[in-house]
């Protein structure tokens, strides 16, 4: 046993290194000094980022693409403030994540010190927990429960609020002070399963149905379900429609995979419309899902499984609450049917082919030769050249629409990677350093709006300074575009207001910042600048110019023919 004197900084990062933490986000201030002292020595991977959203956006990628922990830290004031947006991605994402923010020294606090803020008060209700360090022994305590809550039930982002006088004081320490549960180094660390009679009960549903779909959301890639559905689904011919965050519940290649569902789809929400059996996994059914709480239409028999109970019966109704983690649920029902042998072939052929007739109806628009640039064109480049483990990141704008409804995984797992817990724009840039960390080996693309990626500029510095290996693609419309369609579909032609960006040439910018950037304004250059983006060191930028019509930029798959009744959203 030995005893260290050490500061409540080295204590904080000495517990993140116990449960092995990867790397952190974030800029630093006077009050986490000693914590970034620490990282240096005992070698933790701490990154400077150029804005605190950024490193939370970056912390919440990595942990959605590794299932690991994220972690971002922040210095009080501004820095805490800055990490609003990006705490409620990951609360509503349920992604877990430690977020470390310095606080005002207690001796002073409230006397005006410089920078002071009712930060905690600010932050508690964008975090699952919001956990203050009042006592410096009690630090390992509290890192212990930071992480166990970030990674357990639905998993979330917890905050760990550190006065200076915490973090600069110090204790001695023992060696055996630093222990962690390995459990809670990533998500879910626990498992829990339904009880017996509903998954029984679930199972007499789906066994008798003829025309069952399972609804997969973001909930089955935390749980790391993907596989354990593709299983069940081809066992017991279910086919599988997924939300934007759910795609790669099963691969989107698969004959079974029914495609996106909600405000947008391919085939799926006619398949709910004719089902007799609804299996939702994952999935909290909010407004995209349910395109404003029409889908699935009343009166559909409806299994729920999901990790929050509270979730039940909040939009839809369940027939059967099946209250667990989704692998472990999936994998209860799949032996529950095993000796079930429902007639379901034709049915899911019939899936198949109705997908494929879709494939057909959208092969023109998927190999447009449209100028400028079409964005059907554009996901088809990316459904030809993605690898099979390649992940996609989307902003929150057009990206993920367009990604979410046209983009193909081709094995299942997740393989795009979309902010739709929050829907910030300025999620693809830091995405793509969180998605390159996490998965070094894997090609990592990503897809952003011109004004999403004006938010983040700075961060090209910091992916250069990295030396991170991603393409990131920006969708150059000169516009706010999803707000000047709106217009366009609401109040007409030109009248548009505060929708326009200058035309800006984002490979110089690119260039200007020391990495790679290739200008796209022909739709055969998106191949090639793809192909030499994956040969490429480095971050490289994509800058592909699309169209300026507002009429032509909704990602409905005839994108022209919008029709909007008052009331409504068109996306
Ligand atoms: C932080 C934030 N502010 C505003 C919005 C509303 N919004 C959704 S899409 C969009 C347009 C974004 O423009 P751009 O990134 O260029 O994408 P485009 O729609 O043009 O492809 C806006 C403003 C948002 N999602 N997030
Ligand atoms: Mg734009």
């Amino acid at each position: 046993m030995s005893t260290n004197e050490m500061t409540g900084g080295e204590a904080l990062a000495r517990m993140i290194a116990a449960h092995k933490g990867g790397p952190m986000f974030g800029m630093g201030g006077f009050q986490l000094l000693p914590f970034y002292d620490a990282a240096r020595r005992l070698g933790l991977r701490h990154h400077l980022i150029n804005d605190e959203r950024a490193g939370v956006f970056a912390a919440d990628a990595y942990a959605k693409v590794s299932g690991r922990v994220g972690l971002a830290d922040a210095t009080l004031g501004p820095g805490a403030t800055n990490l609003v947006t990006g705490l409620v991605e990951a609360l509503n994402a349920g992604t877990p994540m430690v977020v470390l923010v310095g606080d005002s020294h207690r001796l002073h606090s409230w006397k005006n010190m410089t920078q002071e803020s009712r930060q905690t008060e600010i932050l508690r209700p964008a975090a699952k927990e919001l956990i203050r360090i009042e006592r410096v022994e009690r630090i390992p305590e509290l890192m212990r429960r930071a992480f166990a809550v970030a990674t357990s039930g639905r998993p979330g982002p917890v905050v760990v609020d550190v006065p200076e006088d915490i973090c600069h004081a110090t204790l001695p320490f023992e060696d055996e002070d630093f222990s962690a549960n390995p459990a809670h180094e990533a998500a879910p660390a626990l498992r829990c399963r339904p009880d017996r009679a509903s998954t029984a009960r679930a199972a007499a549903l789906l066994a008798e149905a003829r025309r069952p779909l399972v609804l997969a959301g973001g909930g089955v890639h935390i749980s790391g379900a993907a596989d354990v559905l593709t299983d069940f689904a081809r066992a017991c011919a279910i086919p599988v429609a997924h939300t934007m965050t759910g795609k790669g519940a099963i691969a989107c290649t698969d004959p079974l995979s029914a495609g996106l569902f909600g405000r947008y789809d391919r085939i799926a929400n006619a398949l709910i419309e004719e089902a007799d059996c609804l299996l939702v996994v994952g999935c909290k059914l909010g407004e995209i899902a349910t395109k404003r709480y029409t889908v699935p239409p009343r009166g559909k028999t409806l299994i729920h499984l999901d990790i929050v109970a509270e979730e039940f019966g909040r939009t839809t109704e369940p027939e059967v609450a099946l209250w667990g983690d989704a692998r472990a649920g999936i994998e209860d029902l799949h032996e529950a049917l095993r000796d079930a042998s429902p007639a379901r072939g034709e049915y899911a052929k019939e899936v198949a082919r109705r997908m494929g007739e879709w494939r057909e109806s959208v092969a023109e628009r998927y190999t447009s030769q449209e100028v400028p640039v079409s964005m059907g064109r554009l996901m088809g480049e990316l459904n030809r050249l993605m690898p099979a483990d390649g992940i996609l990141v989307a902003d929150g704008g057009f990206a993920a629409h367009w990604g979410g409804l046209l983009y193909d995984t081709k094995q299942a797992g997740r393989g795009f990677v979309p902010d739709r817990g929050f829907a910030s724009i300025g999620y693809g840039l830091p995405g793509a350093i969180g998605a390159a960390l996490a998965a070094p080996a894997r090609q990592v693309v990503s897809l952003t709006g011109d004004g999403g990626f004006n938010m983040m500029l700075g961060e090209l510095e910091t992916a250069r300074r990295m030396a991170l290996d991603f393409a990131i693609i920006v969708v150059n419309n000169a516009a706010s575009g999803y707000v000047k369609a709106l217009q366009h579909v609401m109040y007409g032609e030109g009248a548009y207001h505060a929708s326009d960006l200058a035309e800006t040439n984002y490979a110089k910018v690119a260039k200007a910042l020391g990495c790679t950037g290739i200008r796209v304004e022909a739709p055969g250059a998106v191949g090639p600048a793809l192909e030499q983006a994956f040969r490429t060191q480095g971050p490289v930028v994509i800058d592909v110019v699309v169209t300026r019509d507002p009429a032509k930029m909704l990602p409905a798959v005839d994108n022209r023919t919008v029709q909007v009744r008052k009331g409504d959203r068109v996306a």
